[in-house]
């Protein structure tokens, strides 16, 4: 399983592109470039598998670090900010590391599903 067969490619290039300089990452605009934010919960829950490069069930900070690389093998590895930026605005417990469920990365993927496609989720 690779993001590709979730993700069209033109999108993620459009989306790793858009945060090529250092410091410009931004997890809620990156979401919603690459079309992840249009994404149902199933498909965000696999693109999370895949970012949980090691199957422990938590996508910790070096993990989180090669985020953009798996999008895009070419693709630069986030700086220490927007790595710590990224944790902070998803680790809900404060543990260091963002969970499958009920953390808040996906209580951010699903403020950005309701604002786009409220009616899908909740028809
Ligand atoms: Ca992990």
């Amino acid at each position: 399983m690779s993001l590709s067969s979730i993700l069209s490619a033109d999108a993620i290039d459009s989306a790793v592109k858009g945060c090529q300089a250092p410091d410009t990452f931004c997890p809620k605009k990156f979401f919603q470039m690459c079309g992840l934010a249009k994404k149902t919960p199933q498909d965000v829950k696999k693109v999370f598998a895949i970012l949980d490069n090691d199957g422990s069930g938590y996508i910790e900070e070096e993990e989180l670090k090669f985020f953009l690389q798996r999008f895009s093998p070419a693709a630069r590895v986030l700086t220490e900010r927007e790595t710590k930026a990224f944790l902070s605005a998803a680790d809900d417990d404060s543990d260091g590391r963002i969970g499958a469920d009920g953390e808040k990365i996906f209580g951010i993927l699903y403020m950005i599903f309701c604002s786009m496609t409220r009616s899908r989720l909740f028809s």
